[in-house]
């Protein structure tokens, strides 16, 4: 629909922003956090880039909350980290840990700041990675535990919070996030690990609304559009099939708290034993979730992939020059492919606004249950000016672009109740280290040589006040 006019924005709409603790903190060897499996990635997997200072907002958290207040957010989604909060296998909780992240929400609650918290976001513990990690099942009680003592001493003030960060995103990268460690069969052990990722998942939506009154949870898929790549009826198969492997089976999971057909039938087609025991159903079917929060930032193309064919491994794009990206081939299912419709940043993502509105519309026409954007965003290879300001016109259009779909979803008649854009400050990427920058504000440091750590607006950050001080009008 074209609706003739600009989109309008419910009142009340949560307008912020998006970071994760080890991305944004830093301080890891402080407070009494022990280490956690990402610091030890982010030192010897290149292109990592070291965690311990990262945007130093353990040391800085006062003066963010300052900058949110003064772009006028009305709300910030960030991480806790749990190896700060239970540093070691006793199970003791750390009173240091709670005190950052008591002061951090107080501070947000002071300047009408709502806390949005992911209680999981990549930062697992070295000591629960020492007894098996995802792999083996007494993780489940030891995350059990952890998110109760998280609900038990922020609950009163938090109502809006999310299990485990991009969970599909974790399994079909495993392989590039570590996730692998220690399995003999990626390809089967995989639902395995899944499926106690699963059983984690539930505990933690159980738990939060036993301990807190009127808290709402949801999970936070990573979710990637997939058109097919034109209307050749197999292509729309083959697009569905990417859609199922890599996001519908976790979706549909924790809608409806069953496994669906298709993903039975694809663990019988490959042997797979996902290792479902007696009660896990159950506590599944307890964790009715109150939303689902959603991270999107691209678009997919896929398309036939006839049996035939060989196999390629997908290769990602590690140094921001363009042309990098290897679309993977999986005979039998589907094969990716590039999109000559849209545009692609330097780590060759394609910037496609539209896939906003597209999966609003998908998710809701699928679960009926409100949304919320937690992630989307430009990631850019970007310096400061010799006027010492950061102007950042392409994260500007992007951002307009891709909240101007967010409101036309809106209109389409979707629930969805914020708009959290990755990320505040810049802050260590994923992929990229501080090569790859995200944030509103500018940190002045490197991947090379600790700088002095000075915040600097950029003009995205002015730019989306104005936007966001007018609930969505001033564009
Ligand atoms: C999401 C993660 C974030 C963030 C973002 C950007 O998948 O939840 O932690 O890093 O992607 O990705 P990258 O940093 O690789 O550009």
């Amino acid at each position: 629909m074209d609706y003739g006019r600009d989109p309008i924005f419910p009142e009340g709409f949560l307008w912020g922003a998006s970071s994760a603790a080890w991305q944004v903190e830093g301080g890891v060897a402080e407070g009494g956090r022990t280490p956690a499996i990402i610091d030890l990635n982010s030192k010897t997997k290149k292109p990592y880039a070291d965690n311990s200072i990262a945007a130093d907002h353990y040391h800085h958290w006062k003066e963010d909350v300052q900058l949110m207040a003064e772009c006028g957010f009305t709300s910030y989604r960030f991480s806790l980290a749990w190896p700060r909060i239970i540093p070691t296998s006793d199970g003791k909780i750390n009173p240091e840990g709670i005190q950052f992240y008591n002061d951090l929400i107080d501070e947000l609650l002071a300047h009408n700041i709502t806390p949005i918290v992911t209680l999981y976001h990549y930062d697992m513990p070295v000591w629960v990675d020492e007894l098996g990690g995802w792999r083996d099942r007494r993780v489940i009680e030891l995350f059990d535990h952890y998110v109760r003592v998280c609900f038990e001493a922020f609950g009163d003030r938090v109502k809006y919070w999310l299990s485990i960060n991009e969970q599909n995103m974790q399994i079909v990268y495993g392989k590039w996030l570590g996730l692998d460690k220690g399995c003999a069969d990626w390809e089967k052990d995989k639902w395995r690990i899944n499926h106690i990722m699963n059983l984690c998942h539930a505990k933690a939506v159980i738990a939060c609304h036993e301990l807190v009154e009127g808290g709402k949870i949801g999970p936070v898929p990573g979710y990637v559009p997939i058109y097919p790549e034109s209307c050749k009826p197999l292509d729309q198969i083959a697009a569905m099939n990417a859609e199922e492997l890599t996001e519908k089976i976790w979706n549909d999971l924790y809608a409806f708290r069953e496994y669906s057909g298709f993903v039975k039938q694809y663990w019988k087609l490959h042997d797979i034993d996902p290792d479902i025991r007696p009660g896990d159903m159950e506590l599944i079917g307890q964790a009715k979730i109150d939303y689902f929060a959603l991270n999107c930032y691209r678009s997919n193309v896929a398309k036939d992939c006839p049996k035939e064919e060989s196999y390629l491994e997908l290769a990602l794009n590690k140094e921001g020059k363009k042309g990098q990206f290897v679309y993977p081939k999986f005979p039998g299912e589907y094969a990716l492919a590039p999109n000559p419709y849209v545009e692609t940043t330097d780590w060759d993502w394609e910037i496609d606004p539209v896939a906003m509105r597209y999966m609003l519309r998908y998710v809701w026409d699928h679960y009926r249950l409100p949304m919320m954007i937690t992630e989307n965003g430009l990631g850019a290879h970007e310096q400061v000016g010799p006027d010492g300001q950061v102007h950042d016109a392409n994260r500007i259009a992007f951002l307009r672009d891709q909240i101007y779909q967010v409101g036309l979803a809106i209109e389409d008649g979707c629930e969805v109740i914020g708009y959290n854009p990755w990320s505040f400050t810049d802050l260590l990427s994923t992929g990229n280290g501080m090569a790859k920058r995200y944030g509103l504000v500018y940190i002045n440091t490197t991947d090379e040589e600790t700088l002095d750590l000075r915040r600097i607006p950029k003009d995205s950050f002015y730019w989306y006040s104005r936007l966001i001080r007018s609930n969505g009008r001033d564009w």
